[in-house]
């Protein structure tokens, strides 16, 4: 999957002058072929690299430094651990399935998908942070701070499943641009707010508002303060269903940086894109937000499923909606050994189905000629992910691969290859699997 990888390394085999320039703003003198930094450049490769560079000014340009360039582990993000690394600019990063295997996920292995520059935490203050209720449909224009959110509103706590539109998408082919997410942009912490409809409601949503959108307080990559990185939102009727939060703690803890800090929207069941972080305002719409990745292709497919490869227009696109069921098998870890003499192999994992619950979880050892039907429990709430377990006996040793199915109550069952094409690499729900080694 390593060729699919974007980012630092892809950019410096690109090209290693315009890479240096936009990670670091670092220009290249042309015949001494050494890297000369602006201060700010500088500065920001220091923070990386977490220590003061002696020999800065002797470091040749187009180098990617050794302790990023080694490998995964080498480079890593504040507050995460063990999840691979996507992209560095925005920073992307997904958890492997083992680490999903908590119940509830902890802060250190939620995903993060960032699409600009998130606010610094020096640059975030709790007390004086600011959401702003407003937009064409809006009757009564509010500005909250934290505090009296808090105060205003009844507080909840709900376990939310997010997942990015664009998990799974690296088995798209041909292949769609963007992170080659695998099977690890999802998560289903625990988060502290209020119900978005009790804001909505205080601040009177008018009889011809359609949909809200959020805006935050990253940055767009350009830098140009004028452009919005992200700013999607929902239809009405799914804003005002009684599980959208707008939280500010995470596991009862303040929500990390990377996830949102201090205030963020959540609409689970829907893609993740819907769950503004850094949440600074939500406007109430007369018509379908159009902010930026509402538009266009982002979170769209096409409405009518096409063939591999086709060119959809624009106008064929429909906006995404509840996401599809899923599940994922987090204990083992693939690749385990298991010993014949030690009986049955006890497994897990979550299953999850948007804004529909999973109402059964199968498992195959024989590569899908036959299922088995696997515990699962209920959700601790709507929205959260489901957790099923399984004990598994095989025959005799040899290779073997588990593979887990579930089925939304709907009859509507994950598909074991990639399901319908789409330009962007939606939706990628096909089955987890695993490989055992029964020694
Ligand atoms: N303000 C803001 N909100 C955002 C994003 C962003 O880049 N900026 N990314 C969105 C996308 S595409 C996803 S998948 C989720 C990721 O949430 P996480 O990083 O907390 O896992 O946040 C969503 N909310
Ligand atoms: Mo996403």
């Amino acid at each position: 999957m390593n060729d699919k990888k974007c980012g630092i390394h892809e950019l410096y085999a690109e090209n290693p002058e315009q890479a240096d320039l936009l990670v670091w703003g670092r220009k290249v003198d042309p015949i001494t072929r050494r890297g000369f930094f602006k201060k700010s450049g500088l500065a920001a490769m220091t923070a990386f690299l977490g220590a003061h560079i002696p020999f800065a000014d002797k470091m040749p340009g187009g180098l990617i430094p050794a302790a990023m360039a080694a490998g995964e582990d080498s480079f890593a993000i504040q507050g995460k651990e063990g999840l691979t690394i996507l992209n560095d600019r925005p920073i992307n990063a997904e958890t492997p399935p083992h680490l999903l295997d908590n119940n509830i996920t902890p802060a250190k292995y939620l995903f993060v998908r960032n699409n600009g520059m998130p606010p610094k935490e020096n640059e975030i203050d709790v007390d004086t942070w600011t959401l702003e209720i407003t937009g064409e449909s809006c009757e009564k224009p509010t500005t909250f701070t934290i505090a009296e959110l808090k105060e205003k509103f009844k507080q909840y706590t709900y376990q939310l499943q997010l997942e990015c539109g664009g998990n799974g998408r690296s088995a798209y082919d041909p292949p769609a641009r963007g992170n080659q997410w695998s099977l690890g942009a999802v998560g289903c912490p625990k988060w502290t707010g209020v119900r978005l409809k009790d804001v909505l409601d205080y601040c009177g949503v008018k009889k011809d508002a359609i949909y809200i959108g959020y805006y935050g307080a990253d940055k767009h990559l350009s830098g140009n303060p004028n452009k919005q990185p992200i700013s999607r939102g929902v239809p009405i009727a799914k804003a005002m269903e009684d599980k959208m939060l707008i939280a500010w703690s995470m596991n009862d803890e303040k929500i990390p940086l990377l996830n949102g800090y201090p205030l963020r929207l959540l609409c689970s069941g829907w893609p993740a894109s819907t769950s503004g972080k850094w949440l600074k305002k939500i406007v109430i719409r007369n018509k379908i937000h159009d902010g930026t990745k509402m538009t266009g292709k982002a979170y769209r497919i096409p409405c009518e499923s096409v063939a591999p490869g086709t060119k959809v227009k624009d106008d064929d696109m429909c906006i995404i909606e509840s996401m599809p069921v899923k599940s994922l098998i987090t204990f083992p870890k693939t690749g385990v050994e298991h010993k014949l003499t030690e009986g049955k192999l006890a497994i897990r994992g979550h299953a999850w189905a948007g804004d529909l619950s999973v109402e059964r979880l199968l498992v195959s050892i024989d590569f899908g000629a036959t299922w088995r039907v696997a515990k699962l429990k209920k959700p601790v709430n709507r929205f959260a992910w489901q957790h099923w377990n399984a004990e598994i006996e095989f025959p005799e040793k040899g290779y073997y691969e588990i593979w887990a199915k579930a089925m939304d109550d709907n009859g509507v069952s994950q598909p074991m290859v990639v399901p319908g094409w789409n330009p962007k690499g939606y939706l990628n729900n096909s089955c987890h699997r695993i490989a055992v080694q029964v020694v």
